[in-house]
């Protein structure tokens, strides 16, 4: 009942009433298969005083509880899966930078289902089957590696599985086997394309013509930058561990207007991160998703702490969400103004000088929060720049940020490479040396 690989399925054009009805369907399926089969879920459930039955429509699912990071950290590692042990096939873990981190599983059906969203989701970025695809995305338990891996050979492309680190010789093997996609975190990816200049190749003589970029946030600024370094089409696709990994959504190539949610497997609300009340689409609130389809580890209203919004169809049947402002737990609180790293990204990057690579440190004097914004000038202007061209820059960057922001920074403004690369994985944008409360 797949479709071949390559085509698009039927269910992406299909009409909204096609597309709620498999909805509503799959997620009775998917709430009593949660309740029956994880004790934690069906206590939850009768605290509140709900049932399976009760679930007639899909605004019902308003009436269930929310599963938290901390549900899930609590039942550390196998209490929230809902089938036995011998039929997961795979385990994952997220990265998880505090404490425990969240195990997760999946059955063959929910192996053969993710392979079909990120094929989905390279075909929707304009990958097609014979294509080579350049995967840097970090092999193991982190979901970013295999997730793409399978999804590459689903779609027919061919495979390299690179995984990340190892700068120079990903930057050789590009220009050694010329794939025509690359998957890789958008931080990373700029520092692949440092290396292509300074090896003096040019974005045209780059065979890449596609990137596919998620697992952390970035801006438009950004997406311009790494567009014109590489000398591709840089599209956005978004996923976390506990949902499934990336392929949740994904941007189409036609209209790169933010990740098209997969909705047929993954049902999303967003709602007020405060009160828990359901929003109406459009507007900016907490994202939450439930499985519709998976066996193994199903979430059932999942507080993802992702800030964004929920968009209507355009290229695809499916709603779409907006860029993604920043995790709930990302937001910085300075001098009380709330601060998402993403947009002081967006101020250095207005400055056509600056690279992307950038650091916010956070100290405190006394009852006072101090923010020092690092950034880099660009590689062809380094050491080209006098020290009050830097100062200058700076002043403007400060400007920016406090007008715009409204924060009062000291912004450093440094030679190229001087901010330390992260070699796999996400950036390390925030360095918070204030003392714990
Ligand atoms: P961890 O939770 O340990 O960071 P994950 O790989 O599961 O590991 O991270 C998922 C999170 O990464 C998402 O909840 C979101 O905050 C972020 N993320 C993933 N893809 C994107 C994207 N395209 N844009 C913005 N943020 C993203
Ligand atoms: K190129």
């Amino acid at each position: 009942k797949r479709p071949q690989p390559g085509e698009l399925d039927p269910i992406e054009t299909a009409s909204r009433d096609e597309i709620s009805a498999l909805q509503l369907q799959r997620l009775q399926w998917s709430v009593r298969h949660t309740y029956d089969n994880v004790a934690a879920y069906r206590t939850r459930c009768e605290e509140k005083g709900v049932h399976p039955d009760d679930l007639k429509s899909l605004a019902d699912l308003a009436r269930f509880p929310f599963m938290t990071k901390t549900d899930l950290r609590d039942n550390y590692p196998f209490g929230l899966f809902a089938v036995p042990r011998d039929k997961v096939l795979r385990l994952h873990a997220s990265s998880g930078t505090t404490g425990k981190s969240v195990v997760v599983g999946y059955t063959r059906n929910d192996l053969d289902n993710w392979a079909d969203v990120v094929a989905r989701s390279l075909r929707a970025a304009g990958v097609r089957a014979g294509d080579m695809v350049h995967n840097a995305y970090g092999y193991g338990m982190f979901t970013g590696g295999l997730g793409a891996h399978y999804g590459i050979e689903r779609l027919g492309c061919t495979v390299v599985p690179m995984s990340g680190g190892q700068t120079e010789k990903q930057v050789q093997q590009i220009v050694d086997f010329r794939p025509d996609a690359i998957m890789v975190t958008p931080s990373y990816s700029l520092v692949i394309a440092e290396e292509f200049e300074r090896l003096n190749i040019k974005p045209e003589e780059i065979s890449l013509k596609v990137g596919i970029f998620g697992a952390e946030p970035w801006g438009e600024g950004m997406r311009a930058e790494i567009e014109r370094k590489l000398g591709i089409d840089a599209i956005d696709i978004y996923g976390l561990t506990e949902v499934m990994g990336p392929g949740v959504a994904c941007e189409c190539i036609e209209t790169k207007d933010g990740p098209v949610i997969w909705e047929d497997h993954f049902y999303p609300e967003i709602i007020d991160p405060d009160t828990g009340e359901v929003l109406p689409d459009g507007e900016e609130g907490e994202l939450v998703f439930t499985s519709l389809t998976k066996e193994a580890f199903p979430v059932i209203r999942y507080r993802t702490r992702d800030l964004t919004r929920l968009l209507p169809p355009t290229a695809r049947s499916f709603r779409r969400i907006g860029k993604i402002t920043g995790r709930s737990d990302d937001m910085l609180i300075v001098r009380g103004v709330n601060v998402f790293p993403t947009q002081i990204e967006e101020q250095i990057l207005r400055d056509k000088r600056l690279s992307g690579n950038y650091q916010i440190v956070l100290t405190r004097d006394g009852h006072m929060d101090n923010v020092e914004v690092r950034c880099e000038v660009q590689r062809e202007l380094s050491g080209a720049l006098s020290r009050n061209d830097t100062e200058l820059i700076a002043r403007e960057l400060q400007s920016h940020i406090k007008t715009i922001i409204g924060i009062t920074t000291k912004v450093s403004v440094m030679e190229f490479d001087t901010i330390p690369r992260t070699l796999t994985g996400k950036a390390r944008r925030v360095i918070d040396q204030r003392p714990k409360q």
